[in-house]
């Protein structure tokens, strides 16, 4: 079939939207309408060519919400009609890190995802004069109809909407999911969040729903104080308006140092801020940004025999099959809020304004509506 997408053509290069082929569901795969996606910063990481597994051409989106239309020999937990929530993070439930509670990360498809094909090796998208087009992330959502792996699939309620729901299939859950099923945080826990956008503040409503006593935003833009308070944030923190060091200042805040912090910008020396204002003894510090490639991060050792502990997120630590339909639940009874998030809806020929948007930090979550 022919279905429109918007392609990469090549690092640092506006998305092309164009015609493209799709073949449909090979054994074990899904062919999905796309309803709703959301542009998430790490599209734009691949894109501007910071990260080193970026593939092109491609057709990157990796969080959306659709339809499935067909599906392909062997697949059992879905059939036509049933609606979806595409994940980046698989969950095959057989393999030995499904099979092992302390990580999300399965690995059946991991290593033909990193190459940008399908299960079998290939690829099922190719330009109109038949040159191969990568698939991104598992995913490929700015593409109006694309195909997955079934265990790439969460299957959700039929009444929640495309273009809310979409942003759970990376931002909300990536948030939340840091503060519920990574840090594992109490109720009455004081914490700190660098980094108020679509992560962020899904870090700070994860954080509420915790039921954490104390909940600061540390930003360089004052913009974002507004509906960080909205979803939860206690207390604000510009560190470009803090005298001297930061960490002093955050520790003297949370009254010895916050159990969690969590670093949602992607820098390496916010990283280790967030790790120094943990509490001592037990604070525990979980990197949610992705940072440039090559970076590294660095601390005094001391800082780690003195019981603080410096861990990472992917998909805020959510099983996708499992976590995300129930994530989705929360979201209609009311219990998480999406909608104040997304800023800005576009159609799929205006996908590089979004990008734009993010860029002039004018936008919490873009999403594009086929
Ligand atoms: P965003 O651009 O919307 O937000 C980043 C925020 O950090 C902005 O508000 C910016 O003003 C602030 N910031 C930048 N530098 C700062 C500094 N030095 N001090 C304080 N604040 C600063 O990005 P986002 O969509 O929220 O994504 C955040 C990070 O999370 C990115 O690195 C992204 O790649 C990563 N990410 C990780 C996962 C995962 O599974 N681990 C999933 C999605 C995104
Ligand atoms: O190696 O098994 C693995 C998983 C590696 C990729 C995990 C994703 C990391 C977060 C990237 C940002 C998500 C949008
Ligand atoms: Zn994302
Ligand atoms: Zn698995």
């Amino acid at each position: 079939m022919r279905t429109k997408a918007a392609v990469a053509i090549e690092a640092g290069k506006p998305l092309e939207v164009m015609d493209v082929n799709l073949e449909g569901p090979k054994e074990g795969e899904v062919l999905v309408e796309i309803k709703a996606t959301g542009i998430c910063h790490t599209d734009e990481f691949t894109l501007s060519g910071a990260d080193p597994e970026g593939l092109f051409p491609a057709i990157l989106g990796h969080e959306g919400a659709g339809v499935v239309v067909e599906v392909g020999p062997g697949v059992k937990s879905l059939k036509p009609g049933d609606h979806v929530i595409p994940l980046y993070t698989a969950e095959c439930r057989e393999c030995e890190y499904c099979l092992n509670p302390k990580t999300n990360l399965c690995q059946k498809v991991r290593s033909t995802q990193g190459q940008g094909l399908m299960p079998d090796g290939t690829s099922r998208f190719s330009m109109l004069d038949g040159t191969p087009i990568l698939h991104y992330m598992g995913c490929s959502t700015f593409s109006n109809y694309t195909v997955l792996p079934e265990i790439s699939l969460a299957k959700v309620r039929e009444d929640a909407p495309f273009d809310k729901i979409c942003y759970i299939g990376c931002g909300v859950t990536t948030g939340i999911g840091a503060v519920l099923y990574t840090a594992k945080a109490e109720i009455g826990c004081r914490a700190i969040v660098f980094g108020l956008g679509g992560i962020g503040l899904n870090v700070i409503q994860g954080l509420r729903l915790a039921g954490a006593d104390q909940i600061v935003g540390v930003d360089l833009n004052p913009a974002k104080v507004e509906m960080a308070k909205r979803f939860g944030m206690t207390d604000f923190v510009n560190p470009a308006e803090v005298e001297g060091d930061l960490v002093p200042y955050l520790v003297n805040l949370t009254k010895g140092g916050a159990d969690y912090t969590f670093d949602a910008t992607g820098n390496v020396n916010v990283m280790r801020t967030a790790l120094e204002a943990c509490h001592k003894g037990w604070g525990e510090s979980i990197i949610i940004g992705v940072a440039p490639a090559g970076a590294e991060i660095s601390t005094r050792p001391f800082q780690l025999v003195t019981g603080r502990s410096w861990r990472g997120t992917a998909f805020g630590g959510a099983r996708g099959r499992t976590d995300v339909p129930k994530i989705v639940d929360w979201y209609m009874e009311g219990k998480i809020e999406i909608d104040p998030m997304i800023t800005h809806v576009l159609p799929l020929e205006d996908i590089n304004k979004g990008f734009d948007l993010m860029h002039a930090g004018k936008s919490i979550r873009a999403v594009v509506q086929y």
